[in-house]
């Protein structure tokens, strides 16, 4: 249905009222934060794309993920089946991950201080990219060195609901609809919150296709 999907992603809709809702003690939506970053960041992420390009990881169960991942940064995530960790090399090109260009680094760095997070210095960034379908599983980021810098995330492209649990995989998450150019910061007590995102819907956005990118940037080392 090609018009209806022209309907929802109409200039209009993309001018989203910025606003701050708090979802969690030390948690927070920023909606429509990284618009104004929009222009400097797509370049940027385009050249780390064509160094570190999206590829489909296997968990250590032997799943194949649904969204395809890339990094940059100092160190990446990556999975196989020996584990989920950080490595400072891209194991398909067998070279540093891309550095984190700078105006990532600032995104990250001011939505975290909106959040309330002082001294965020992320060193990696990892790169979601999902089609219609794919999804993440409710987990919780558990892979970096210590928990006390925040994890900021920031959604482009396709919408996504967002699930956002409590420390126990069983606590019902809340359902959060995150937009293009909508982040998410959590840290502090609500670090180690289980998190996950519904399969995305069949869609067209303006700006990025029919895709959604999310970059999730954490201080892992
Ligand atoms: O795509 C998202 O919004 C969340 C990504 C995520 O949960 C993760 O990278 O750990």
């Amino acid at each position: 249905m090609p018009g209806l999907t022209a309907d929802l992603f109409t200039d209009d809709a993309l001018q989203q009222p910025p606003g701050k809702k708090r979802v969690g003690e030390q948690s927070y939506v920023l909606k429509g934060y990284a618009l104004p970053w929009v222009e400097r960041l797509l370049p940027a992420l385009r050249q780390v794309l064509a160094q570190s390009p999206f590829r489909q990881m296997v968990t250590p169960g032997g799943f194949t993920m649904s969204a395809a991942l890339s990094s940059c940064g100092a160190l990446g995530w990556t999975t196989d089946r020996t584990g989920y960790r950080y490595t400072a090399i891209d194991p398909n090109s067998q070279q540093p991950w891309p550095a984190l260009p700078e105006t990532l680094r600032q995104l990250a760095v001011m939505a975290a201080l909106e959040a309330g997070f002082d001294d965020f210095e992320p060193d990696a960034c990892l790169i979601n990219r999902y089609v219609p379908g794919a999804k993440m599983s409710l987990h919780q980021d558990k892979n970096e060195q210590c928990y006390t810098a925040p994890v900021v995330s920031v959604s482009l492209g396709l919408p996504a609901v967002f699930l956002f649990g409590g420390h126990t995989r069983s606590d019902k998450p809340q359902k959060i609809s995150l937009l293009h150019g909508d982040v998410v910061v959590w840290g502090g007590v609500d670090r180690l919150r289980f998190h996950g995102v519904l399969p995305i819907k069949e869609g067209v956005h303006p700006q990025m296709g029919s895709q959604r990118i999310n970059l999730t940037f954490r201080m892992a080392g």
